[in-house]
């Protein structure tokens, strides 16, 4: 196959409903359809019209950055809001209609109300976070809606998942909600893909709140999405909602170098000279690379370090990777020039108006080559070090019949100032989705323990739509 790049640019809209497929790993047993919302007297369209410029504007705000976000979905742990809640006052109702400084950032309800619960009420699911949602109130069921999640890559597995609990106020001793993950089109859904049932734990505790667990897997469209939690809960107390995230299945073991072997403290400069096997996972294997490491420049992935591909000179990096026969894999970089470079080229010299990187795959038995592409990044204007303007660079490759593969990355410019490398993901391309235990092949994707009190019986959901 030959390589492929695609700098992504997203916010991507889907003209013509094209149909997809997207295969869903789910406990769901009861599928319901989404009732559309009643007509609107003429005063109230004009207050959804208000939310809806609220929510555009909001959607755009959080889609300039030119690289993928590790969780696609933004303000998952609504964490960011307009208000702020006390403990007098620790609830704050979300109303269908725009309420003036009471929205949620980059969601939007869409039937009834929903509440945003301060943890003067009831402990977030992370800890030392501030709010969740609660998606009933007095008004009954409500439901949410994401703004645009940044594209899901094509044939791409991703983790859908979120915590969720009883509130333990009331209501009937199993709560359930549904969630719906759909692709969108310029005015409406033109897909809706089933969606889940998740029920929480029939027993909550008040002090701590039994937060659990789930996730989905789903396999990307290449096209724009968003999520939508509706309570399926008659009356005022129904679900909590927390940390909601769509994240893609990383394969590659400390893409965004943040494991080090060694102590960083030990390290005497941050210039890696070849050989080196300070980088877990990595190693130098020819001139030497800088790890910049304490948010010396804005990371693509809000992490803490990235790699410029030149210390002294311009350096490589190699790795290991295991691969199934007769399976591709899509190799996902975000590459930058060294803002520095900017400070010092003010003439504007055109060899270092771009960098280059070298994307090799070989057979690790043989040698022979499965890709290799020249990457090149042009300078952007305005670069600083809190504005690095990445960019993601997708690569692919066919493991023919070959069951392990190096992947080198090697600066192609001389000097102290190379490109910029940071979150690399690879991950395989599948066409289905095969069942698999819940909770397992995660590691690299929970940054966090995950438990569930419940034994799930996981549905494999085959939708040919
Ligand atoms: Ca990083």
């Amino acid at each position: 196959m030959s390589p492929l790049i695609c700098v992504r640019r997203r916010l991507g809209f889907n003209l013509f409903g094209l149909r997809s497929n997207l295969q869903i790993i789910s406990e769901s047993v009861h599928h319901h359809h989404l009732p559309l919302p009643p007509p609107l007297p003429p005063c109230h369209a004009v207050a959804l019209l208000l939310q809806l410029v609220v929510f555009t504007t909001l959607t755009v705000a959080v889609t300039t950055c030119g690289s993928d976000p590790v969780n696609l979905v933004f303000n998952g742990g609504f964490e960011n809001e307009p208000f702020s809640l006390s403990l007098l006052k620790p609830t704050q109702d979300i109303g269908f209609f725009f309420q003036i400084g009471a929205y949620i950032p980059a969601w939007r309800v869409t039937k009834n109300s929903v509440q945003v619960v301060s943890s003067q009420a009831f402990d977030p699911a992370i800890a030392n976070t501030s709010y969740c949602v609660h998606l009933n109130t007095k008004g009954g069921a409500g439901a949410i809606q994401s703004s645009d999640l940044y594209t899901t890559r094509k044939q791409a597995r991703y983790y859908l998942s979120l915590h969720f609990t009883g509130q333990p106020d009331g209501g009937p001793l199993y709560k359930a909600m549904q969630v719906t993950i759909s692709e969108k089109g310029i005015i409406s859904y033109t897909v809706r893909h089933r969606m889940f049932v998740a029920q929480s734990n029939p027993y909550p505790s008040r002090t701590p709140l039994l937060w659990m667990a789930r996730q989905w897997a789903f396999l990307g469209t290449g096209k724009s999405m968003r999520l939508e939690l509706e309570s399926t809960t008659p009356g005022p107390v129904g679900i909590l909602v927390d940390d909601i995230q769509v994240i893609l299945d990383n394969m590659l073991d400390n893409g965004s170098f943040e494991v080090l072997t060694i102590d960083f403290e030990s390290l005497t400069s941050s210039i890696l000279q070849s050989p080196s096997t300070a980088l877990k996972n990595w190693v130098v294997n020819s001139g030497s690379v800088k790890l910049l490491r304490g948010s010396r420049f804005q990371s693509s992935d809000n992490s803490s370090s990235v790699l410029d591909m030149n210390g002294n000179t311009g350096g490589s990096i190699i790795t290991y990777f295991g691969t199934t026969p007769k399976s591709t894999y899509a190799i996902l970089l975000d590459i930058a020039t060294n803002p520095d470079i900017a400070e010092t080229d003010k003439q504007g010299i055109p060899e270092q108006c771009s960098t280059k990187l070298e994307v090799t795959v070989k057979v690790q038995a043989t040698g022979k080559t499965l890709l290799t592409d020249l990457v090149t990044s042009k300078r952007k204007k305005g670069l600083q070090s809190n504005v690095v303007k990445w960019e993601t660079v997708e690569l692919r490759f066919d493991a023919e019949t070959y069951t392990n593969v190096t992947i080198q990355f090697a600066s192609k410019v001389g000097g102290k100032l190379g490109p910029l490398l940071d979150n690399i993901a690879i991950f395989q391309q599948l066409t289905t989705l095969v069942s698999e235990p819940n909770n397992t092949a995660m590691s690299s994707f929970h940054r966090r323990p995950l438990w569930c009190t419940h034994a799930w019986i996981g549905v494999l959901l085959v939708l040919n739509l």
